[in-house]
């Protein structure tokens, strides 16, 4: 671990490699406006005379759970100077050993990821029922379509049935999934998402059952002071529940395809200067399309009175998953990644930045008093103190955007020129909005019947030699951005085809890599498989050798797709050559997704460094004895070209083992 971390601090100081981030980076530090990466930098200068993060909290070994903490234990592993001063203890107060401990906080770091994306299920499912029931006139099943194949896929008759009332069992089969007494009974969302696999893990006791909130309950509550002090059971608990939040994620992608739309290809652009000077300019943030949708739809409307503010119209932008969600579905611009939402509001250019859920950085609050910048949170999860609240509800959803959009409109008056500041970077041009069902749709161009088949041949073949999905965040902790591009252009190199989504994917974004020129960095085959396929589907261009596939609760599509290969195949998910990197995890939801698609059967790499290295034998077991049990496992490297390379041994065993 001691060598993961000396690497972390490697790449990062290479610098930021992203010209605009670089640019805005020196434009704020000079107006002594600090970012998420001059926190970074204060760290590994001087930190209690450590030059970094504290080891304890490092090595997870930190346990403040308790008011007889905190207790804080030694590893061997810890650099000298940290030992000579430690009183190398080596169980806290209770009698937590390091094990224990480490596995502990794990726990609770999976569980906090797990209850995010649940929060995010619920939040939709609340607004799916009401529609499903004829409550709320604001929303509305977009795509009929979508409600029938997640009714039929959930073993739900959709003959003589009106679209409401298949909805509604829908919605019900979600409830009891989510909220229902818990059982032994698996997810009918699990079944309906792999159900060969899930079959699979029924002896490793890792099948996502149903009453997910007791589960959860019952994860916090192993890990309070004196309980299970059992490695095994407390990691057993994390990968238990990871495998469930892959299933929320399911849920929250189909509610959301069938009340918005399934995405299909959109060109946009991605980058700062999406923001334009002469308008006013809304920036939603968040997770959740409820909302972000509605501004969309409602801003046009607005343009008179934009005009009597002086500006020539209201232009919304997205940025982090909400952004995605109305990328995929709207084309609408994205101003950048998640990690670049502090820059964004430094530009001095956004009137309004409308938050919902997760991801959402504290010191926005902060940054935007510099500026004329209104903040507005809109659900009890992201309030911020100080900050502007309007409840977002979906009954009040058209009143709650309209009052978003005219607040925006009375800030635009205190907009100052003088204060503002774009990169001299043009925005990048990309193609976002794949799905299953569109993705299908181009191949159905190659074969109607079974549009499965062309894939298989192509994987068969070596066309393609097999699927790499680049999942999670952005870090500062290594050279943002290049880990995932580094990594995805070495895969495409060697003829791998990429699916991106969240943050990875607006990475690629940035670096060019989710369009059809970026097929210059693909290898051969993968160029012709992508040129002939963009020419089949009448786009007149390739493909991007990168698959912009959606925010990060749509890791579920790239789920469906493997199930649907590893049927076809006649394999199970952990036999296929397909391989997960969360190359730059930051959030503790990154943390539920790589462990998710290991517990899955994915072998699946993260690229900095977790917080286990106070507990060897918990290491062993996600990155070793996993692989036994799920047919997953965790591969934990720092340095991308040797973390594609690791991933594409795998992938080559795995042809191996399946004779092609
Ligand atoms: O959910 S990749 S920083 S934005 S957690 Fe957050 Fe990580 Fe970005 Fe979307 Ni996902």
């Amino acid at each position: 671990m001691q060598e993961g971390l000396h690497q972390e601090k490697e790449l990062r100081e290479k610098g930021v490699a992203d010209p605009q981030i670089h640019q805005m980076r020196e434009h704020l530090y000079n107006k002594n406006i600090t970012t998420i990466w001059d926190i970074q930098d204060a760290y590994d200068a001087d930190y209690f005379g450590l030059k970094d993060r504290c080891p304890f909290g490092s090595y997870g070994l930190c346990c403040r759970n308790c008011d007889m903490g905190p207790c804080r234990l030694l590893s061997e592993e810890m650099p000298e100077h940290v030992k000579a001063v430690s009183p190398g203890l080596n169980r806290s107060g209770c009698g937590k050993t390091k094990d224990s401990m480490v596995a502990s906080m794990y726990l609770q770091t999976v569980i906090r990821g797990v209850s995010s994306h649940i929060g995010h299920a619920f939040h939709i499912l609340r607004c799916f029922s009401k529609v499903a029931k004829g409550e709320i006139s604001s929303y509305s099943i977009k795509d009929e379509r979508k409600l029938k194949s997640v009714a039929l896929n959930l073993g739900i008759r959709v003959e003589g049935k009106g679209k409401l009332e298949i909805a509604e069992e829908i919605s019900e089969a979600a409830w009891d999934d989510l909220s229902g007494r818990q059982n032994e009974k698996p997810m009918r969302f699990a079944m309906a998402l792999a159900p060969k696999n899930i079959e699979k893990l029924k002896d490793a006791k890792l099948v996502p059952t149903q009453g997910v909130a007791e589960s959860i309950i019952q994860g916090v509550h192993s890990t309070a002071q004196g309980n299970t002090n059992s490695l095994f059971g407390l990691l057993h608990h994390s990968l238990f529940l990871a495998a469930l939040d892959i299933v929320s994620l399911y849920i929250s992608t189909e509610l959301q395809d069938i009340l918005f739309g399934s995405p299909s290809p959109k060109t946009s652009e991605i980058g700062l200067n999406v923001l334009k000077k002469d308008m006013v300019n809304i920036v939603v943030h968040g997770h959740l399309p409820l909302l972000s949708e509605k501004v969309v739809e409602l801003a046009p409307g607005f343009k008179k009175d934009a005009e009597a503010a002086g500006a020539k119209g209201v232009n919304v932008v997205g940025i982090c998953c909400s952004g995605n969600e109305i990328l995929m579905r709207q084309g609408v611009p994205l101003a950048g990644s998640t990690i670049m939402q502090e820059l964004v509001i430094g530009t001095g250019l956004v009137e309004a930045i409308c938050v919902d859920v997760q991801c959402i950085y504290p010191s926005l609050s902060a940054i935007k008093k510099e500026f004329h910048t209104k903040l507005i949170t809109t659900m009890p999860e992201g309030r911020m103190e100080g900050e502007q609240f309007i409840h977002f509800k979906e009954e009040e959803a058209n009143e709650a955007a309209v009052k978003i959009i005219q607040e925006a409109i009375s800030a635009y008056r205190n907009r100052n020129i003088n204060k503002s500041f774009l990169p001299s970077t043009a925005p990048q041009t990309l193609v976002a909005g794949f799905s299953v069902e569109s993705f299908m749709d181009i191949l159905s161009k190659l074969d109607s019947k079974n549009p499965l088949f062309p894939l298989i041949d192509l994987i068969k073949s070596g066309g393609i030699k097999g699927v790499a999905l680049l999942v999670g965040c952005l870090s500062p902790k290594v050279q943002t951005d290049m880990s995932h591009v580094s990594i995805a252009k070495e895969m495409i190199k060697n003829n791998v085809l990429v699916l991106a989504t969240g943050c990875a994917a607006t990475a690629c974004g940035r670096h060019g890599l989710l369009n059809s020129q970026a097929s210059k960095y693909a290898g051969l085959s993968l160029r012709k498989v992508l040129e002939t396929l963009g020419e089949k589907a009448g786009l007149g261009m390739s493909l991007p050798p990168v698959l912009h596939f959606g925010s990060c609760v749509d890791n579920s599509r790239a789920v469906i797709l493997a199930s649907a290969l590893a049927d076809a195949l006649g394999a199970s998910l952990d036999q296929l050559p397909i391989v997960v990197s969360a190359a730059e995890q930051a959030v503790e939801k990154a943390t539920a997704i790589y462990l998710g698609a290991a517990a899955l059967g994915f072998t699946t790499h993260i690229g900095v460094v977790p917080k286990l290295g106070g507990s060897p034998f918990a290491v062993k077991v996600l990155t070793e004895d996993l692989e036994k049990i799920s047919g997953g496992k965790i591969i934990i490297e720092v340095d991308p070209l040797g973390a594609a390379r690791k991933m594409l041994e795998v992938i080559y065993s795995k042809r191996k083992n399946l004779g092609i």
